[in-house]
């Protein structure tokens, strides 16, 4: 069976039009006033990056949906040291607006439906958290995430995110390389692979809870170590110039931008070096139609539904379709990789 994509909530249905209108017009004013106040005569930001005001400002602290909000996180975020997209491997396509990158989200610890994450999320704490980092490295523990973050410079990467179920996005993260984490706890050399678990928590997280839950908790996923150190994968700890919010995987998560969606796992809490490759949450649900590997590749179909175009959100009155690029782009970056594999077996 084919599935078709109309079932999808549209964007509109998910905040009232009224509200959304209102803070549009209420951000694009706001964004102007700091445009115009230091940034652009700064000169730093390009004509493409001012086109795209909505990569650039802060929130309105009622449009991140978290209970609260560490100041030292939000200094930090706020803060980064690079102007915006300015970070290497940057595109020009335009940005997905804020308001379809936080309502239109797969989490499914918050339900299965697209609204559900930015709906039930809105009081997840995120302060305290800690990341236990496990395995085959020197410097194991549990450290707390100011801890984590500290020695890292933030930057902007702004990725194209491609999820399996054919939609995607283009998103302004805020992150650092996963590699100089990785190589603050020095893994030994058993460790090949790398595992990463988000949160468990039922009582935060109802869709943990329901019976008609799908997927193993926790979520997992996991890299070979040399997928892991690759300049292009990130750990975020925010998008769209703030911290993110906890339908966007809050406070911390990891972004893959040659592979599906499902790969960026969010609100990591436990980081496990390796020897043997990890199971993965959808590997283990259906390990005929989610591989391990989940490069995108346009050539290789999901056994339900072809993977050679995407629609590209915002929705609007109609769908704009693009074809899917292999490793959603990143082939230069990243083929090597891959090199004498087959990728219709290791899909
Ligand atoms: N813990 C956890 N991480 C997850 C998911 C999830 O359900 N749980 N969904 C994945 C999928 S399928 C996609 S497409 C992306 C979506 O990220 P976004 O909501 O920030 O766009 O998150 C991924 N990370
Ligand atoms: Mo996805």
């Amino acid at each position: 069976m084919l599935i078709k994509t109309k079932k999808e909530i549209p964007s509109s249905e998910l905040t009232p039009e009224s509200v959304y209108r209102q803070r549009r017009e209420f951000l694009k004013s706001s964004a102007n006033i700091a445009l115009g106040a230091g940034v652009l005569s700064s000169g730093l930001i390009s004509p493409t990056a001012l086109a795209q005001t909505d990569g650039l400002r802060s929130r309105a602290p009622e449009d991140i949906n978290l209970a609260s909000k560490p100041a030292w996180l939000l200094d930090k975020v706020r803060n980064r040291a690079n102007a915006p997209g300015s970070g290497p491997y940057t595109t020009t396509e335009s940005l997905t607006p804020f308001e379809d990158a936080t309502n239109y989200n797969n989490f499914f610890e918050f339900g299965n439906g697209k609204g559900d994450p930015a709906s039930r999320a809105r009081e997840f704490r995120i302060d305290p958290w800690s990341v236990e980092i496990a395995g085959e490295v020197n410097k194991p523990g549990r450290y707390n995430l100011e801890d984590i973050l500290q020695p890292h410079t933030l930057g902007e990467r702004i990725y194209r995110l491609r999820c399996v179920e054919a939609f995607s996005m283009v998103v302004p993260w805020i992150g650092f390389p996963l590699a100089d984490l990785i190589n603050r706890f020095e893994p030994n050399s058993n460790a090949r692979f790398i595992e990463f678990e988000t949160l468990y928590d039922p009582e935060q997280m109802p869709g943990q809870a329901a019976r008609t839950s799908s997927l193993g908790w926790p979520y997992r996923e996991g890299l070979r170590m040399d997928e892991a150190m690759h300049p292009l994968t990130i750990l975020a700890v925010g998008m769209y110039g703030d911290i993110l919010p906890a339908q966007n995987g809050a406070p911390l998560r990891l972004v893959v931008p040659w592979k599906y969606g499902f790969k960026s796992i969010k609100s990591i809490v436990r980081i496990n070096f390796r020897q043997d490759m990890p199971n993965t949450a959808w590997n283990d649900y259906a390990s005929g139609e989610y591989g391990f590997y989940a490069n995108v590749n346009p050539e290789v179909s999901h056994p339900r539904w072809s993977q050679s175009s995407e629609r590209r959100l915002p929705s609007g009155l109609f769908d704009r379709r693009i074809d899917t690029q292999m490793f959603n782009g990143y082939t230069d970056e990243v083929a090597h990789l891959y090199a004498g594999m087959d990728l219709r077996v290791d899909f």
